[in-house]
């Protein structure tokens, strides 16, 4: 079947009916498969947000947390059709598509635990008869700033959250993969209807280009700008935001390291690096880029490695032996052969797509298109005579968001995992950087942006702390003992 006509029916099946303007085409032969209209009036979408905030916000966690429960129903019933709508629009292989959709199940039940354990704190307080506590409150608005990449669970991760701590969410999907937003917004819809009274304007999305996203990160009523992408489209997003003192969380560029150590168990190693290397044809944010090989095993490892690669299948991602699908589109192509040359190599799958077999290149010192992060299956290899100096180079490029270790050495393991160790966001032993599961915070420093966004206690970046000191007795004691009296 076409991927325009396997699009037209799980569109039907997935309740979604479009047309407009702004065309998707599927990276598997680069034909159109649908279109969304695009969004003229951003403002007004802001202005509904920002009236649905006024009665979520009172609206108790708990009972927020049942139109997430809900969404994660909608999403359990209707996987495995948004999978296969995630393959045609992204190109990432089906088993993948289902990885994703369940990202989005996880954060959910995640969500709906965290609506009972919004929790505050009990401060002691200096002064007699007071009593001093920190609570949460609703923040506001929350624009989420999606990528091609992971076209349903970023949203997953932000509005899972952002509903639960009582913010209303826009979100501004990448304009390659608009089916794939309608399609969550679809289900959303659904959820929403059986929820009862949830408000108009709770969820919305805006479809369209560089105009919309714009106009979302400039507008004040948006208290949070949650955005993935490029470290390009960050130091565009950043600024503009603080100009208006709004928040930001910023899940930008990786540039992400594995370090193979004499003591590494090679099976693992070797396996953990054909997904983290060539899966997603390399194109996650947190995809491994650069290999980091110690000299007495390297020559051996990378030959296993070699004609590993030579075995992936490059092809249809909807046919199950395909591990790496096609690249998003042309100017990712361009942008591969641009860092490689002549070397890339290209294989003949579907007409109209851009396979490519994934690369090894190997290098003496880390410089040039090393340091950037090109968003393609690239692997290079470098090699290394003492830990200090793999974790050196794992740290010496401008992004920082995942890394790991392969040792059966503690001291090794530690060592990496030390404050004078990886300085990246996520620091991984003996599995790959990527493939991350939405428990922890999940994010990266230095050129990565700094957010955290998922699991762990990211919940607090949607919502505002609030101090308070109660006075319970009959006097007024100044805090540090200050006496002010007539
Ligand atoms: C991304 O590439 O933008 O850790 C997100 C992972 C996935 C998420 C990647 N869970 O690879």
């Amino acid at each position: 079947m076409t991927p325009a006509d396997e699009a037209r029916k799980l569109l039907e099946r997935l309740g979604v009916t479009c047309g407009g303007s702004l065309e998707s085409r599927s990276p598997i032969d680069g034909q159109v498969i649908g279109s969304v209209a695009e969004e003229g009036d951003v403002t007004s979408a802001c202005a509904r947000a920002q009236e649905a905030f006024l009665s979520w916000r009172l609206v108790p966690a708990p009972r927020r947390g049942e139109l997430v429960r809900l969404l994660g129903e909608e999403l359990r019933a209707a996987k495995e059709p948004l999978a296969r709508l995630v393959t045609l629009e992204c190109g990432k292989i089906v088993q993948e598509g289902l990885g994703e959709v369940q990202e989005m199940i996880d954060i959910c039940d995640f969500a709906v635990g965290l609506s009972r354990q919004i929790y505050g704190l009990t401060i002691a307080s200096e002064r007699p008869n007071h009593r001093m506590i920190e609570q949460w409150h609703p923040l506001g608005p929350v624009g989420v700033i999606t990528a091609f990449n992971f076209p349903v669970a970023v949203w997953a991760w932000n509005a899972a959250l952002a509903l639960v701590c009582g913010d209303p969410v826009v979100w501004k999907p990448s304009e390659k993969v608009p089916l794939c937003a309608e399609a969550v917004m679809a289900l959303a819809r659904r959820a929403m209807e059986r929820f009862g009274d949830a408000p108009d304007g709770l969820l919305q999305c805006v479809q369209g280009g560089r105009d919309v996203g714009q106009a979302l990160v400039e507008d004040e009523r948006i208290a949070l700008v949650s955005a993935t992408g490029s470290t390009a489209m960050g130091r565009k997003v950043g600024p503009k935001v603080a100009e208006r003192f709004g928040r930001v969380l910023l899940e930008l560029g990786g540039n992400n390291a594995t370090i193979v150590t004499p003591s590494a168990d090679l099976d693992l190693a070797e396996r953990a690096i054909l997904f983290s290397a060539a899966g997603t044809a390399g194109q996650r944010c947190t995809t491994l880029r650069r290999l980091i090989v110690h000299e007495s095993i390297a020559d051996a490892f990378v030959e296993r490695l070699k004609s590993l690669f030579a075995r992936i299948k490059v092809g249809d991602p909807r046919d199950a032996d395909t591990l790496v699908g096609p690249l998003i589109d042309a100017s990712a192509f361009e942008a591969m052969r641009n860092v490689i040359g002549e070397t890339i190599e290209q294989v003949d799958a579907v007409p109209g797509g851009y396979y490519v077999r994934p690369a090894i290149v190997e290098a003496d010192v880390q410089q040039g298109t090393m340091l950037k992060e090109t968003f393609a299956p690239i692997l290079y290899v470098l090699r290394y005579s003492d830990l200090d100096e793999a974790i050196a180079l794992n740290n010496a490029v401008s992004q920082g968001l995942s890394s790991s270790i392969f040792t059966n050495d503690l001291r090794e393991s530690e060592r990496f995992l030390s404050a004078s160790g990886s300085d990246c966001g996520i620091a991984n032993v003996n599995i790959g950087p990527s493939g991350a599961e939405i428990g922890g915070a999940f994010g990266g420093e230095k050129e990565t942006g700094g957010g955290r966004e998922s699991g762990s206690d990211s919940w607090r970046a949607y919502m505002r702390r609030q101090t308070n000191t109660i006075n319970y007795g009959s006097d007024l004691p100044l805090a540090q003992g200050v006496e002010f009296k007539v």
